[in-house]
Formats: structure tokens, sequence, C-alpha cells
């Protein structure tokens, strides 16, 4: 198949997952034409069968905002026809399928449906901001397929905004070769003492994330144990995180390493993964630990339960909870048996449930299914 992606390029989880997605279906011997503003960020070496392609930006002094849906759904357009695209496949409601609605309308009598992929912030902050709700709803129910990557976002969408149409749920995943406990690929010695055990944050540091819970809970576990934490990633709330750390005069304990392109081996590092997130529809950074045989400690929120057992690949807790998520943390961190077990069931649940191969396959279908309608 010939398919167009379009995501965000950067560090979010709906990029990496239309990244890895796109890479995936290319092994597989699919032409993938991603497009843009930016090169998706985990799109490393060119290959033959990944192309990219830039929506490019007039920048007139009348416009005070580009209009970007505009231009991505004119790229979208010129791509299909140039490149005999058979399929659209969006991430992220907003602006991406309304853009893909565009194009398709544009192409007509020609035939180029389009795939909604809905990864969470789509729905629960934007689609949900009353100035953005008919549009999105509207983009989704003209959608050819609509796919969630958790039950607890399908029912959410359902419900908040009252969408008719059937939405199906393909969970996110992970490239279980690539996300593996792998002896060596981290230099823990870089960063802590043979005795201190290591804690890893990693994401957009966006509020919705809670780096202050972050910085809490590591100062209670710092207090029983010696102990470092990595935090991975760049966003809003680095500055407080970095504030709080000088303030508690933790700054020889906590690492702020910025954006990381290789999180795999950084992963390998980690006894112990925290993500106090006050929502999260699916958590893939939960699933990148679990499939590197990393035990995370997370709120019980959103789609987590669906990725993370409660005592048995990691522990569920009551989002602000810190004073419950260090003891869980130490509990992991006090007992080498209970870490070695614990992470061993984390690397089965991400093998078993939501390795690439599987859910790959899954989109195929679709594809295929969204093709012969
Ligand atoms: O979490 C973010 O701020 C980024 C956001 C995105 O769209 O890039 O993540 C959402 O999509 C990820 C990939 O499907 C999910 O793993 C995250 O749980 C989801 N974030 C939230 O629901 C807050």
């Amino acid at each position: 198949m010939r398919i167009g992606i379009t995501c965000y390029p950067t560090y979010g989880g709906s990029g990496v997952v239309a990244t890895e997605l796109g890479l995936e279906l290319a092994a597989r011997g699919h032409d993938v034409h991603f497009i843009s503003y930016a090169m998706p960020v985990r799109i490393t070496e060119a290959s033959e069968r990944i192309h990219f392609h830039e929506v490019e930006m007039v920048n007139y002094p009348l416009f005070d905002h580009p209009p970007y849906t505009l231009a991505l759904a004119t790229q979208m357009c010129n791509v299909a026809r140039n490149e005999s695209l058979d399929l659209l496949h969006v991430h992220y409601a907003i602006p991406h399928s309304v853009s893909a609605y565009l194009a398709r309308a544009m192409l007509r009598p020609h035939r180029l449906p389009f795939v909604t992929t809905l990864h969470g912030t789509d729905i629960t902050l934007v689609g949900m901001d009353r100035s953005y709700l008919p549009i999105t709803r509207f983009s989704i129910e003209e959608s050819d397929a609509v796919t969630a990557i958790s039950e607890y976002l399908k029912r959410i969408t359902a419900e908040q905004l009252e969408v008719q149409r059937p939405v199906e749920v393909i969970p996110n995943f992970v490239n279980c070769d690539v996300f593996r406990p792998a002896d060596g690929a981290c230099r823990r010695d870089d960063f802590a003492k043979p005795e201190e055990k290591v804690l890893v944050h990693l994401s957009n540091f966006r509020p919705v994330k809670r780096i202050p819970d972050v910085i809490d809970v590591f100062t209670l576990v710092r207090k029983e144990i010696p102990a470092k934490l990595l935090m991975i990633g760049d966003g809003p709330d680095r500055t407080i995180g970095e504030w709080m750390v000088r303030e508690r005069k933790l700054t020889q304990d906590v690492l702020f390493l910025g954006k990381q392109s290789q999180v795999q081996d950084l992963l390998n590092c980690a006894d112990v993964l925290l993500l106090p997130s006050e929502i999260e529809s699916f958590g893939l950074v939960a699933l990148e630990a679990m499939a590197c045989a990393v035990p995370p400690v997370c709120s019980r929120v959103g789609g987590l339960p669906e990725v993370v057992r409660d005592g048995v690949d990691g522990f569920l807790v009551q989002p602000h909870d810190v004073q419950t998520m260090a003891a869980r943390t130490l509990e992991i961190l006090t007992n080498p048996e209970r870490r070695e077990e614990m992470g061993r069931a984390a690397r089965q649940r991400a093998l078993s449930q939501f390795c690439s191969g599987s859910i790959i396959q899954l989109y195929e279908k679709l594809y295929e299914r969204v093709l012969s309608q």
C-alpha cells in the first residue's frame, strides 16, 4: 500500500507512535509518506520506502497566524496525486483530520479515504474546548475509520464528544527488539554510583505530567536510600522542577538530561520509572519501560490500568498521592528479588500484548477494510 501519515513531528507520544508505525509499515513493504511541518524526530535514517514531504507555510504579513490546516490539506492533496497514495492516516484529530477531510474533498471524484487515530489530549483537553468541539466531532464523524489507543479513550470519545460512529481500539505498541533489557546499553556509571538506585522520568514536561510530584516522590525516596533521578525530556514545567531541586539541595542527585533520542538505552539504566500524570490515555512511556523490564510506578488514571497490572508489573497509585507513590517505589527499590520479578513480568506483558508485530497487522487489516469499502 501507499500510505500518507500525518502527525506532530515532535517528542509527544502521538508523534512517536505515528513514526514507529510508519517505520514498521515500511519494513513490511509498504510505501510510507510522512506529511508534516518537520521531519518526525524518531526518523533517523533514510530509506527507499520512507519519504518526507514538508508542509511549506507562506509567511505573508496579513497572516497573524499562518493557516497551517490549509497548507497541510494542500500538501496532502499534492502528495496523494503525485505519489498515488491509497489512503491517509492522521494521528491526533486537531487539525490533522480537518486537513484530511479537505484533501479528500478536493480530490473527488478520485477516492482518498482517511483514518483518524485519537491519542488523548485531542479529545480530553483540546477537543473539549467548546470552540474546537464541533469541528473535532465533525472531522471524527467524517473519517473513513477512527481508532483510539485505549478502551478508556474510546469511552471518553463516545461520552464526552457524543460521537455516534464506531471507534475501534488499536492499542499503542513498542518495538520489543529495540526496547529490551540490554546489559551495557546504558553506561550506568556515568549517572550513579554502584550503591545508588536509578529512577527515571521521561515526558514532555507539560503540566499534565505533574513534574512537581516527580520531584516530591524522589525527595521522599532519597531520604531513605541513596538514589539518582534522571529527568529526560523538556517542556514548560522543567523550570519549576529545576527550581524545586535547587531549593531542596538535590542538584547532585537529580540530573536534567533534556531531549534524548536513544531513550531505550537510558531506560536500561533505570530501576524504576515514575509517571505520576494527572491523566494518560495510554502512557506509552510506561510500556517502553516495561519492554525494557523496568517496572513503572504510575497514577491510576485513564488508560494506564489497561497497560500496567497493579502489583504485578508495576504499581498504580491515586494521582497526587506522592506519599504512597514513594512507598511503592521504595518497596521495589529495597527488594531486589521483587524488582527482578516485576521487571520480568513487565517484559512478559509487553511481549504478549503490545509488541509491534501483532499490532501493526491490526492497522494493515483496517487499511484493507477501508480500501475495500
Ligand atoms: O502526553 C502528551 O502530552 C502527549 C500526547 C500526544 O498526543 O502526543 O500523548 C498522548 O498520546 C500518547 C500516544 O498515544 C499516549 O501514550 C498518552 O497517554 C497521551 N497523553 C495523554 O492522554 C495526556
